[in-house]
């Protein structure tokens, strides 16, 4: 019983912190504050995101991410 309830701890662990370290604030990625993050932005503090990535985040498909499809792409 012991032994289960520190597995679960670890795993909780594990899982929420890539997604903390990899997801810098919305508004210190959108440089031009214009309330939506571009491809151009979001390189420049993820440089590993691809294209791809980026059309998949963008639900609406309006070429940048809202802070809400921003957010909903960080967590996963
Ligand atoms: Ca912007
Ligand atoms: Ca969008």
């Amino acid at each position: 019983m012991r032994k289960l309830l520190i597995t679960t701890t670890a795993v909780t662990v594990l899982a929420a912190a890539p997604a903390l370290a990899a997801a810098p604030d919305f508004q210190s990625i959108d440089t031009d504050g214009n309330g939506a993050v571009s491809f151009e932005e979001l390189v420049v503090v993820m440089p590993d995101t691809s294209k791809d990535q980026f059309a998949s985040a963008d639900t609406d498909q309006n070429g940048e991410l809202s802070k809400e499809e921003y957010t909903e792409a960080v967590k996963g």
